[in-house]
């Protein structure tokens, strides 16, 4: 059988790119034919997605991937970041341009949830880290909007852009879950939540699951792109992470994994969700993956805090050369300043090496100075958190990981990488980078019946055809032992 070429669109929120997969029983051969940057824009005082950029890159890509491919597309999917959405009048139009997660207008919104639903309630119900901006959150701060009050139906972000492509609308299940709307042990609606919180579940098209048909595209999308149709559309595990994990290749279930981009999303892959009050405390999320499976981890702020001091320098007259502060980091003091990398103080953009110089002045570390210094103190952090999550993320779900598995544009980072395997004490495998794509197009070769088997059979196709780098742990185990226990604030031995 000659493998069969599919896109995969996968929409990050510092990039977009479309990637064309050619996939046979035993090959898996993975092209990028078109990125495109992922810049919100601030009107007035609320900061939007700019989803027709988005949706214009979309279609630049499926003509790329359809010239790449001789015309022919065998199916398309879309993956993309969680929990924001659009919202459609009765017509089907678009009403205003979706707002961006890392928006202000959900401050204050949690404490007025947390009064319809106590917090233990809706963890023990949907089993849904806190983070300010669930959709939850986002839909109690938009009540009361005339754009909410014309709304007749609400499509998560992958969900709308398929339905442009196709003009089918449906709700898939692992970015539904990011909703804080779902309940993990019966994958479905929490029909009880959704009332106590004054959420119309009546906005949301059927739930979808990953391998359901989606669709094919529309003559206009075909005519804008160049493709011969029918094209069709598979359902993917459009929430980026949860195609990431199916991207992760591991062998048996003993590992970890740390989907690092924009974010890093540090944890297990479960069968079960674990909804104890501990695991609530230590905000483990248990998002629904693909296959049945339960996306166990937390969310840590990722490179995000790099990309900013980038943002920053530049602005400032000073841009920075990523490679130059890498391999500037790697000879730089180890563990001299270190923040939390999970602290929500970071979520909001602007302002990001004040903020990191500030936070270490607080814990009474030395500031850093110079970019490189900054760069050192933002890996130091992301290796401890994500040691404190790996670490975590056993103990409350009582699995093992003897492997910690980097995917994701931070599986480039040679350095994050070494300093991951040096904080947590366990070997990492590196890569794909492009996790997210090539978990995309699995699923949907698998739907088209070119691949069959579950994720431990995808996983093995990963592992024989992708590049992967191995890092051994090294470096100073006290010295990382003595940063873990000052950055939890606990003593190691209250742990123990
Ligand atoms: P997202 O999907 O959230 O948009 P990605 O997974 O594309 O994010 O990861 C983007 C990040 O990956 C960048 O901010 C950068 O820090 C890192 N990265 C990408 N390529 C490289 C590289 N060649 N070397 C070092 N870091 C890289
Ligand atoms: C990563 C991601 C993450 C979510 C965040 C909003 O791209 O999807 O899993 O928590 O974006």
């Amino acid at each position: 059988t000659t493998p069969q070429p599919f896109a995969a669109v996968d929409l990050g929120a510092s990039s977009g790119r479309v990637m064309l997969a050619r996939v046979g029983p035993e090959t898996l051969d993975l092209r990028e034919v078109h990125r495109f940057p992922n810049r919100p824009v601030r009107v007035g005082r609320t900061l939007h997605w700019d989803v027709l950029a988005l949706y214009r890159g979309v279609l630049d890509g499926l003509r790329a991937a359809g010239a790449a491919a001789g015309g022919r597309l065998a199916g398309v999917g879309i993956d993309s970041w969680a929990v924001d959405y659009g919202l459609l009048d009765e017509s089907g139009a678009l009403l205003g341009n979706p707002v961006h997660y890392r928006d202000t207008r959900t401050d204050g919104a949690a404490e007025k949830v947390a009064a319809l639903l106590p917090p233990r309630e809706l963890y023990a119900a949907t089993g849904l880290q806190h983070l300010p901006f669930n959709t939850v959150y986002q839909l109690v701060a938009a009540r009361g909007t005339p754009q909410l009050a014309a709304a007749r139906r609400l499509l998560m972000i992958p969900d709308l852009i398929a339905y442009w492509l196709t003009g089918e609308a449906g709700t898939e299940i692992t970015n539904a879950s990011t909703t804080q709307l779902v309940d993990p042990r019966t994958r479905t609606w929490s029909p009880v939540v959704a009332a106590r919180l004054g959420i119309d579940l009546g906005l949301f098209p059927p739930l979808r699951s990953p391998g359901d048909p989606a669709g094919t595209l529309l003559p206009e999308v075909l005519a804008e792109t160049g493709l011969a149709g029918p094209v069709p559309m598979t359902v993917v595990g459009s929430h980026d992470t949860a195609s990431a994990v199916v991207g992760v290749p591991a062998t048996g279930d003993d590992f970890a994994y740390i989907a690092t981009g924009t974010w890093s999303l540090a944890g297990l892959e479960l069968d079960r969700p674990v909804l104890t009050e501990e695991s609530r405390a230590a905000n483990f999320t248990n998002e629904l993956g693909v296959d049945g499976t339960v996306r166990y981890l937390r969310n840590i702020m990722g490179l995000w805090l790099l990309q900013e001091c980038l943002r920053a320098w530049e602005a400032g007259g000073e841009p920075q050369d990523l490679a130059a502060l890498l391999a500037g980091a790697a000879d730089a003091a180890p563990l001299r300043s270190v923040v939390d990398a999970g602290d929500p103080a970071f979520l909001v953009p602007g302002g990001m090496p004040r903020r990191i110089a500030e936070a270490c002045a607080r814990a009474g570390l030395p500031e850093p100075r110079t970019p490189v210094e900054f760069t050192r103190c933002v890996l130091d952090s992301l290796a401890l958190a994500h040691r404190r999550a790996v670490e975590d993320a056993q103990a409350l779900s009582g699995r093992t990981a003897g492997t910690v598995h980097i995917v994701g544009g931070g599986a480039h980072n040679a350095l994050l990488c070494q300093l991951t395997a040096d904080a947590t004490g366990l070997p990492v495998v590196a890569g794909p980078a492009e996790a997210a794509a090539l978990g995309n197009a699995l699923v949907q070769a698998r739907a088209a019946g070119v691949v069959d088997g579950g994720l431990p059979r995808l996983r093995a196709l990963l592992r024989a055809t992708q590049p992967l780098r191995y890092y051994d742990p090294a470096g100073d185990r006290a010295a990382w032992d003595e940063a873990a226990d000052r950055i939890t604030g606990r003593a190691r031995t209250a742990r123990e």
